[in-house]
């Protein structure tokens, strides 16, 4: 299948794009390097060592025979995006092409603003290419678990039956985001539903819950290869953080009560959920949701977990209380419907105390290229 997949100089798009063309499908990637732009506005950078999009697009083919062509530009032109779909006539197209920070989102409102814009309006041009040039694609969409916030109710994926006033009606699950951030994947779940309502568009939203880990198949067969890490307070996600956190002895930074509960996924799994939902279409004018996570956590239990393997592995982990820079619940209900992409297939890669051992130990590997000015949460949900 000829697949486009959107973001894929990023922490997952770059795997994702790897792990599509080693499958047997025809991979192009699009790119406006606008991550690691990011990275350096914070003074930040990857862990690992990370190749330019032609070098990383150059070694696979070395390594594999494979080509992957990239196109480098910004989906927020609608020009540019309609060119590149012209040139590759994508049967179906990956987008994690968006600005994915919800605390960069807080930052001020010059950020709040850039991560809308670039988030709605880049999909909203997808939505158009589709329409205009390639209508039996199939749009294959990353939105969030956050989508949902922390309802005092089950979670269910994507839909809910109720019964109002004497009657019933399956409704979209309420939305309450906690992020500028996650609101902007809101925003896209209504115009990509609205698309497939109304031009028939193919679309899956997938509901993809906090992702942890370092490595893939196609990542571990040439350093060369390698997807970024981030492990500053902006673009860090949790566990990941406490992994480095861990490695050079730094209190790992629990916020509030920790007891903020999400839905986790290995990267691995990622790489199965994507592959699972091309190969398995959505039906011309069906908008379908999954909830992509594979067991839920809290953050002290996170906290909790990273200190043990520590421990086994002779290194002193302590956990610090930190004021929680966030608004948010910091204990509350949670338990979200995942069984969808099991139906389709999904064998998850489950936490576990050997997982997190092997993780912390390939952190350890650039330990050297760690800094620590960027670690401690300073970016707040007040700040004006
Ligand atoms: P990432 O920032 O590494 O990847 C996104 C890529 O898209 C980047 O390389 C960026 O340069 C590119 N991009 C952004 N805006 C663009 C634009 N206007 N034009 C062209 N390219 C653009 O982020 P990630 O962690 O790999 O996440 C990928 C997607 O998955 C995002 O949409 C994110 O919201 C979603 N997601 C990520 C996680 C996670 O834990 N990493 C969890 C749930 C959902
Ligand atoms: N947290 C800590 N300490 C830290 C970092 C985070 O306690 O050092 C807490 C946060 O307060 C939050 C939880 O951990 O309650 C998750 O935060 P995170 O930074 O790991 O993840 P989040 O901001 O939710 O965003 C990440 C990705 C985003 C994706 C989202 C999935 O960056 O792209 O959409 O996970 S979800 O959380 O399901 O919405």
């Amino acid at each position: 299948m000829r697949v486009l997949v959107l973001g894929g100089d990023g922490y997952l798009g770059w795997p994702t794009a790897m792990d599509l063309s080693m499958a047997g499908h025809d991979v192009s990637v699009v790119d406006n390097f606008l991550r690691r732009t990011m990275l350096t506005e914070m003074g930040a950078g990857s862990l690992t060592p990370i190749q330019n999009l032609q070098e990383r697009v150059k070694a696979f083919h070395e390594v594999t025979g494979l080509e992957i062509r990239s196109f480098i530009g910004d989906l927020t032109d609608p020009s540019f995006t309609d060119e590149v779909f012209r040139a590759v006539m994508p049967e179906a197209i990956v987008h994690y092409g968006e600005q994915p920070s919800a605390p960069y989102s807080m930052i001020s409102r010059r950020h709040g603003v850039m991560t809308q814009r670039n988030n709605v309006e880049g999909t909203l041009n997808v939505i158009f290419a589709i329409r205009d040039i390639v209508p039996d694609a199939h749009l294959v969409k990353l939105g969030t678990m956050g989508e949902y916030g922390t309802p005092n109710i089950d979670i269910e994926e994507g839909f809910i039956e109720i019964e109002h006033k004497g009657r019933k009606d399956t409704l979209p699950f309420p939305k309450v985001p906690g992020s500028m951030y996650h609101l902007t994947k809101v925003h896209d779940s209504h115009n990509i539903q609205f698309a497939s309502r109304i031009w028939g568009v193919a679309a899956t939203d997938l509901n993809q819950g906090v992702v942890y880990g370092i490595r893939t198949d196609e990542t571990d067969l040439d350093e060369r290869l390698c997807t970024r890490f981030d492990y500053d307070e902006v673009f860090g996600t949790a566990l990941n953080r406490f992994c480095v956190q861990a490695v050079i002895g730094y209190p790992l930074t629990v916020y509030g009560k920790g007891g903020q509960t999400r839905g986790f996924l290995n990267i691995i799994d990622t790489m199965q959920c994507i592959r699972l939902a091309v190969e398995n279409p959505a039906e011309s004018g069906e908008y379908r949701v999954f909830n992509q996570f594979t067991e839920q956590f809290s953050v002290r239990d996170l906290a909790e977990l990273v200190q043990r393997v520590g421990a086994d592995l002779g290194i002193n982990v302590s956990v610090d209380r930190l004021e929680d820079p966030r608004i948010e619940a910091e204990e509350h209900y949670y338990n979200a419907a995942h069984t969808k992409l099991v139906e389709l297939g999904l064998e998850p890669h489950l936490l576990s105390d050997e997982v997190v051992a092997h993780f912390i130990e390939t952190v350890q590997r650039y330990k050297d290229r760690i800094l620590l000015g960027p670690i401690a949460p300073k970016t707040r949900w007040d700040s004006r």
